[in-house]
């Protein structure tokens, strides 16, 4: 049967963010360590981003070229699909006829790899994976996953709302329709809070997406009163929309989002949006030393979850200026 592979654990661990505080981990010298600045003996590294469609993608593409440099002994090439598969099977293959040493991406959606896995393990090239996941035919497609557990988000997102708005009717606002984001967010939050549900639409992660579906949203369900946005983005556009209809978001229409940018935290603290669970797109670090030990032949784990937390209106400004992205 087809393997979903990723977000199998059932807890969020917190991985051990901090321990590549000073460059690469040990074990890493030797022909793995670039000598010097001009990537000479250094691991060379395709990545395919997917694309730069939100503030997690800017702050996880940020975090991922400041730590897969040269420093750490690393030779990056980096590629943005702008969220277009076939523009990340491209790149992929271009990856393999570069001879790449190691191969990571993150997958806009999560099948039609097959074909493109299987050519780059004919290669023998090791896939890390990052972020969204792959359901595929293909045995022991990649070495290691670091990324979220988008399915614990949407429980997280589910029980706030449970707790605190029962009885609400709820718009579900969902991510790139096949992702991993925004299929396993979906099926965490409907699993707490599905029977509450009155309508859906994707909004593709953006937030003139997340604007316009929500416009339709205000029209054909004139009852609902809580949207749940699988991402800051769509909430915010979702505010856009709120007000232009002559409405108070986060009075009049409760939201939930998920990511926890600075500018969703911002949305919070001005009582836009009630509840926000955290995704942490900061895991460069991580990344860089999994990649140097893939590269080594060291062991790793086969998942790695990053550390997640979630708020409300609670925060202060102080925290929300604070934060990094
Ligand atoms: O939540 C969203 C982005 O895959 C976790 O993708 C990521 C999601 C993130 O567009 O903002």
């Amino acid at each position: 049967m087809f393997g979903k592979v990723g977000t199998r654990g059932l807890v969020a661990s917190v991985a051990a963010i901090g321990l590549l505080a000073a460059g690469c981990g040990s074990g890493s010298e030797g022909e793995a360590s670039a000598e010097d600045g001009d990537g000479g003996g250094a691991v060379r590294v395709g990545f395919s981003q997917l694309g730069a469609e939100s503030g997690w993608r800017t702050a996880n593409t940020e975090s991922v070229q400041a730590s897969l440099t040269a420093e750490n002994g690393i030779d990056l090439t980096f590629v943005d699909a702008q969220q277009k598969q076939e523009n990340q099977i491209r790149a992929l293959r271009d990856f393999v006829s570069q001879d790449m040493d190691v191969i990571a991406f993150s997958p806009v959606i999560e099948t039609g790899w097959d074909q493109v896995l299987q050519e780059i393990k004919d290669a023998g090239i090791p896939v890390v994976l990052v972020d969204r996941t792959v359901e595929t035919t293909v045995e022991d497609p990649f070495v290691t996953w670091i990324g979220s557990d988008f399915r614990a988000e949407g429980v997280t997102a589910g029980e706030w709302v449970a707790e605190n708005h029962p009885d609400a009717n709820i718009f579900e606002l969902q991510g790139t329709m096949g992702s991993g984001a925004q299929v396993d967010r979906q099926e965490g939050f409907r699993e707490i809070v599905g029977d509450q549900v009155i309508g859906e639409a994707s909004g593709n992660f953006t937030r003139a997406e997340g604007r316009t579906a929500t416009e339709a949203a205000l029209q054909a369900y004139p009852d609902l009163d809580l949207i749940f946005a699988h991402n800051d983005d769509m909430g915010l556009g979702a505010i856009e929309a709120i007000e232009a209809a002559g409405m108070t978001p986060g009075e009049d229409i409760i939201i939930v989002t998920v990511d926890a940018v600075k500018d969703g935290l911002q949305a919070l603290v001005d009582g836009k949006f009630n509840y926000v669970v955290e995704c942490n797109p900061v895991f460069g670090d991580q990344l860089a030393e999994l990649i140097t030990k893939v590269h080594a032949g060291e062991e790793v784990p086969e998942e790695t979850y990053v550390e997640e937390s979630a708020f409300d209106q609670t925060i202060t400004q102080e925290f929300v200026d604070e934060r990094p992205y």
